[in-house]
């Protein structure tokens, strides 16, 4: 039996921070989250999300549209980017007032041991449909990426032009949006190029046998795009091979650390402007892993890396982007608030350095989307 994208949606997501499945682990820092989006807690916390996400679905809210994917069974060094949606909605909202800019549609519910449908036997869909949905014939998706692609298409079902900011998670969750989000924009005719922030190219074709996961989502998404120079990625350090490699195997555009440290940021985000109004590009998805960033700033991440850009050249670009360029959708991924191991003697405070960074990004981001040109 097939479903409406209102029932799909009312069966995909949870309220925001609930993403988690726990029962005492974190509760109070869910209670403080709830308390401050509706002012109660508990089950009374879970009505007041649920009829906010009614309100969307009826009235076609458009603001961007913020939710959570607490999903890290793509990544695979240190684990504990389930954790972000809680503690970076935190730190967003910390910087502006939710229900201003944005909208909160909850997490998307999360069965831990799952990444994509395709890699499940049916009777184990069959049986995580009973679990999540009660009823194993109901049609919807039951892993974290192929729930992340399916609400991605249901919001635009009910609203063609949705925007929305996704906080992961690990880096596999920009696969299933990225995905979505290119369909999307076809349709309506829009030419998309994404910019990607990262210390890595997650360009491999595949991963232990895995063709999914936070090291290879962009090298999946490239065909989706009408050229591979498409996707500018910024902040490249950690790699077996170098740049040449990857421009000219795959075509991608790449601006490594050391270029940002050789010519200064502003000279970078000026340049990757350019590039996509050369292109004709319409529309850009903007994806933000936050290991872009040092680890001297951020190391509660699963695999930080030393000498990045900093938080402040990290911001400066996207406020640039966002005054050239139509950012419309985007999300920021890797940010594991319990995996704070100080690394290269820094002397951080964590993982509250890190939440800092991943707040000014989010915002900065959700901000951008504010501009439509
Ligand atoms: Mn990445």
């Amino acid at each position: 039996m097939s479903l409406t994208p209102e029932e799909k949606l009312n069966h995909y997501l949870c309220a925001p921070g609930n993403g988690v499945f726990t029962v005492q682990t974190a509760k109070e820092k869910k209670e403080v989250l709830h308390n401050r989006l509706y002012g109660v807690t508990g089950e009374e916390a879970e009505k007041a999300w649920r009829k906010k996400l009614q309100e969307f679905c009826y009235y076609k809210v458009d603001k961007p549209l913020v939710f959570g994917i607490c999903h890290d069974t793509g990544g695979g060094i240190l684990r504990g980017a389930n954790w972000g949606p809680l503690f970076v909605r935190q730190a967003l909202y910390d910087r502006f007032t939710e229900g201003s800019i944005a909208y909160d549609i909850g997490d998307i519910r999360v069965i831990p041991h799952l990444l994509m449908d395709k890699y499940l036997n049916s009777a184990t869909v069959r049986s995580c449909r009973s679990a999540l949905y009660d009823n194993e014939h109901f049609e919807l998706a039951v892993s974290p990426l192929s729930i992340a692609y399916e609400v991605v298409r249901s919001a635009y079902e009910l609203n063609e032009g949705a925007r929305f900011f996704a906080i992961g998670g690990d880096h596999s969750i920009s696969y299933p949006l990225t995905k979505a989000y290119i369909e999307q924009q076809k349709k309506r005719g829009k030419k998309v190029g994404i910019i990607h922030f990262d210390a890595h190219t997650d360009l491999l074709q595949q991963r232990l046998g895995i063709d999914i996961c936070f090291g290879s989502w962009t090298y999946h998404i490239l065909n989706d795009l009408e050229r591979p120079y498409h996707v500018v990625q910024i902040g490249i350090r950690s790699s077996g091979k170098p740049k040449e490699h990857w421009e000219e195997k795959y075509g991608v555009k790449q601006y490594w650390n050391y270029d940002v440290q050789n010519r200064g940021m502003e000279a970078i985000a000026s340049e990757t402007i350019e590039h996509f109004q050369k292109e004709g590009i319409d529309e850009i998805y903007l994806t933000f892993d936050i290991d872009a960033i040092g680890e001297e700033y951020v190391s509660a991440t699963g695999t930080p890396e030393p000498d990045g850009i900093s938080p402040d050249e990290a911001i400066t670009a996207i406020e640039m982007f966002a005054k050239h360029l139509n950012i419309t959708s985007g999300d920021i991924a890797e940010v594991a608030p319990f995996v704070s191991t100080k690394h290269s003697g820094t002397d951080a405070d964590e993982p509250e350095s890190t939440l800092s960074a991943a707040g000014e990004v989010s915002r900065a981001i959700v901000d951008a989307m504010q501009f439509q040109k």
